[in-house]
């Protein structure tokens, strides 16, 4: 049996307007009774929380799903432009608070649930994060989705739906050691698999050239190895406006196929082998923050994601407007989170001419006006290059597609210029060399209407720099789109105590405007709320005391300034720096230079790439200069330092509402954007950072006074490579002397002699990229100020409260509104709303 496609003129008993679910909480407590004993079937003997925890996403999941579908029927009536954010990475975290606080029923699932004996702060600890991302450009796509979704511009995610999320770090004396994360081990109630959405994914084979029924040539791509991309449904909430979203994550599966044994011969345990190699493409997610060149797998990965979500778009236009794609490009847009997704380019012109018949110069109308591309990183070694000869192999017709792409755009390059054959080679999307490689990047530029950087400095840096040539000839495709992050998380949920002050005194609108927060600028100048906000920020340092103790076996003063530096570990970003503060505070206390001394905790926690030596190495740094501080009964209270395992969203939920001082250290000129620094600055930390990234921004909004910045601009790092000598450096700072003295000496590897050599090899070498041991010295004097600065606490406050008065900013919202109105265009829908009447409840 087969159901009939539902409309609103044809309508289904099956789906006739159930009665609205109720909000309160009787409705809530009775909905999570049923679900704990009939659904789950718990008695007595179930003792686990999975069961309690899985009623309770069940109750809120069904107040989801009313509103899904009302936003999906509002979508769908009009001709209504969609937009599509394809990105390897979305870094959601946890759920369960977000949907609550969207839905406006926290306080009454609290007190449900306490009715039944239960407590909710427990219950949302038992969500494992999902960690299907790495750092910042998967989070940023959480955060997009969630500014989306309150906005209500219809944006549907794409991503992966790997098994295995971001690994769990562990320590092991100081070393990190990496754990499989099986995040789906117990099942995940939010998704719904929809099965019969399932796409066929082409691998390998031949391109066959052909001619149609009407004479014409065509293309199809034969003898292929197919897998099945099965897509799960995750929703995305809208902040109480009635609108959610849709986070479509595909599964790999193998198709019959493999199980009939015609793929391997008829050898059944052959063909089960292969069916393990289909569904491997969605098995683990890369853990490396810098694209690491080569890996099929990840080719594989790639392609699956863009032409399963390319199909899925097509799928519903067919069934709207049959071959006719005239409109398409007017109604659809696709958005590239870097170029992981960028396969989809080439994707997008074989479905349209191969599937659908269309020529070229039609389909390519189509794909360059729908196409979108945004670039995270300025480290020219990060830009993805696929070998030709794997893509050939994996992906035949797409290369040779690629192959036209790049013909017709180096005609256009050959026609501005001339005789320019410097030029072509430098322009090409194919990079010679004695292993061709397709240029990824410049694939996505070709074949997009946009491109942006995620900051002012990163987008400039890009046109004058990376993408210099492509800028000349089309400098209309250029733009910036500075970064942002969801205050919903990372202020109203994050950090309960302070936006309840924050909203006691301007309001609850900043949720939805951020620029709101500017009002709390004049109260910073109000002695008795200075004092409210340090009682904040105390509370908040007790929680992140009480984590790093359970975690760490370290207890923090709370007194002490809470100085933090939590990332992904890269050279670039210059965690070394930081641990050589440390060691230069240490060496202070060990000398007796303590007069005015500021007690410090200095935390510092991320993962590193499992195959990257070197930032493996600084983390056991950290551990050992940890070691040796926190057991010096010399220093006691003076200063903690810590190494924070397994930094995550849940962990950093925590750690930036009880940070005093902010740390974004990097290279000027190789931070694309930093959206840590955002996380912190709201929740009034105070920065203490480089002209890199949104660093500049941030001081522009809150203005220098209330900033520590110091060390070289970008230009300036450019300008020192030519003549670096760290050695003299080295040599005419006396306090850098002592530092690396007391390093060279052994003194933090006291039973591994030598441990330490290559970091200090790379901080004496001319060559260094990140130049550390230039801007030791104005960072030393940097931190000089901010301690300086706590010491008056009332001026510390004031600076506390300015900085998160002038984070406005730095919404998401601002951002997909940007992107909306300057790339997009997407019109806003507009739900019937009851949410918003239960809006003052959290
Ligand atoms: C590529 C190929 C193969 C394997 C892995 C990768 C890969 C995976 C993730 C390459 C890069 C990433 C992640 C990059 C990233 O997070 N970039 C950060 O993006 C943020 C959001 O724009 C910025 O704020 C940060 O500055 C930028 O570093």
């Amino acid at each position: 049996m087969q159901l009939k496609p539902v409309c609103r003129n044809n309508p289904s008993p099956l789906l006739t307007e159930l009665p609205p679910l109720g909000m309160d909480v009787a409705t809530l407590a009775d909905d999570f009774r049923r679900y704990y004993n009939y659904t789950l079937g718990c008695d007595g003997d179930c003792l686990s929380t999975h069961y309690p925890y899985k009623a309770l996403v069940l109750t809120l999941r069904d107040r989801l799903m009313e509103r899904w579908k009302q936003s999906k029927y509002a979508a769908r009536t009009r001709e209504c432009k969609h937009a599509y954010y394809l990105s390897m990475e979305f870094l959601m975290g946890r759920a369960l608070g977000n949907a609550m606080l969207n839905l406006g029923i926290t306080d009454e699932v609290g007190r449900a649930l306490y009715e039944l004996g239960l407590n909710l702060e427990e219950l949302a600890e038992v969500e494992m994060d999902a960690g299907l991302g790495n750092g910042g450009l998967g989070r940023l796509a959480a955060c997009f989705l969630d500014s989306c979704a309150t906005l209500g511009l219809p944006v549907m995610g794409y991503g992966i739906r790997y098994e295995y999320g971001m690994f769990r770090q562990l320590l092991e004396n100081g070393y990190q050691v990496e754990e499989p994360d099986h995040w789906l081990r117990d099942g995940n109630p939010w998704e719904i698999e929809r099965p019969e959405h399932t796409k066929r994914i082409h691998f390998g084979g031949r391109s066959e050239h052909y001619r149609d029924g009407e004479g014409r040539s065509r293309v199809r791509w034969v003898d292929t190895n197919d897998v099945l991309a099965v897509p799960y449904d995750v929703p995305i909430p809208g902040y109480r406006n009635g609108v959610v979203n849709t986070l479509r994550l595909w599964r790999a599966a193998a198709t019959d196929v493999f199980d009939l044994g015609e793929f391997n011969a008829g050898s059944y345990p052959e063909s089960v082998a292969a069916k393990n190699a289909a569904e491997n493409i969605t098995m683990v997610l890369y853990p490396n923050d810098a694209s690491e060149n080569g890996k099929e797998l990840r080719l594989r990965q790639q392609y699956f994601l863009a032409s399963a979500s390319l199909q899925d778009v097509l799928v519903r236009w067919v069934r709207s407007y049959g071959n006719d794609f005239s409109k398409f490009a007017e109604n659809n847009s696709f958005q590239l989170n870097d170029t992981h997704p960028a396969c989809a380019v080439a994707e997008l012109m074989r479905l349209l001419m191969d599937e659908h018949g269309l020529g070229w110069d039609e389909a390519w109308r189509i794909t360059s006006n729908t196409m979108a591309y945004t670039n995270h990183t300025l480290l020219p070694e990060a830009l993805e290059r696929w070998p030709v000869r794997m893509f050939e192999r994996l992906l035949p017709r797409l290369l040779e597609i690629i192959y036209e792409i790049n013909a017709r755009f180096l005609a256009q390059v050959a026609a501005r210029w001339p005789g320019d054959g410097e030029r072509l080679r430098r322009m090409s999307i194919i990079e010679e060399g004695p292993e061709r490689q397709v240029r990824m990047a410049y694939l996505a530029i070709v074949g997009s209407y946009s491109v942006n950087g995620v900051a002012a400095l990163h987008s400039r840096l890009l046109v004058e720099g990376l993408f210099r040539d492509f800028h000349e000839l089309w400098p209309e495709k250029f733009n910036n789109k500075t970064n942002g992050v969801t205050q919903r998380r990372w202020l109203a949920g994050c950090n309960p105590a302070l936006a309840e002050l924050i909203s006691e005194n301007i309001g609850e609108q900043w949720k939805v405007d951020l620029r709101q927060l500017k009002r709390l600028a004049p109260l910073a100048a109000d002695e008795g709320f200075r004092a409210a906000w340090r009682a904040v920020k105390r509370v908040n340092k007790e929680r992140l005391a009480a984590l790093v103790e359970a975690e760490c076996g370290v207890r923090l003063p709370l007194e002490a300034m809470f100085d933090v530096q939590v990332k992904r570990m890269h050279e670039y970003k210059r965690q070394l720096l930081n641990v050589l503060h440390v060691i230069h505070l240490y060496d202070r206390i060990k000398r007796g230079d303590t007069g005015g001394w500021v007690p410090r905790c200095v935390i510092i926690g991320g993962k590193a790439a499992p195959g990257y030596a070197m930032a493996k190495l600084i983390i056991k740094l950290v551990n050992n200069v940890a070691g040796v501080v926190n057991g010096d009964p010399q220093v006691g209270e003076l200063l903690k330092v810590v190494f924070l395992p397994n930094y995550r969203v849940s962990a950093m939920e925590i750690i930036c509402p009880g940070t005093d001082l902010s740390e974004q250290i990097s290279t000027a000129g190789k931070e694309a954007s930093g959206t840590g620094n955002m996380k912190f600055m709201m929740n009034g930390a105070i920065t203490i950072g480089t002209l890199d990234g949104a660093n500049i921004e941030i001081r522009e909004e809150v203005g220098e006074e209330n900033f520590f910045l110091f060390g070289l601009t970008a230009a300036e790092v450019e300008a020192v490579r030519a003549s670096y000598n760290p050695d003299a450096i080295i040599a005419a700072d006396e306090e850098l002397g002592r530092v690396m003295r007391l390093l060279e000496s052994g003194h933090f590897s006291r039973f591994e002699p030598g441990l330490f050599e290559p970091v200090i090899r790379s901080i004496r070498s001319p060559q260094d990229p990140w130049v550390v041991a230039a801007d030791f010295r104005s960072y030393v004097d940097a931190q000089r100020r901010a301690a300086e600065t706590y010491l008056d606490q009332e001026r510390w406050t004031r600076m506390s409260i300015l900085n998160t008065a002038c984070s406005g900013k730095f919404s998401t919202d601002r951002t997909m509104q940007e992107y909306n109105e300057e790339i997009w265009r997407l019109k806003p829908v507009k739900i019937q709303s009851r949410d918003q009447q239960t809006a003052i409840s959290d």
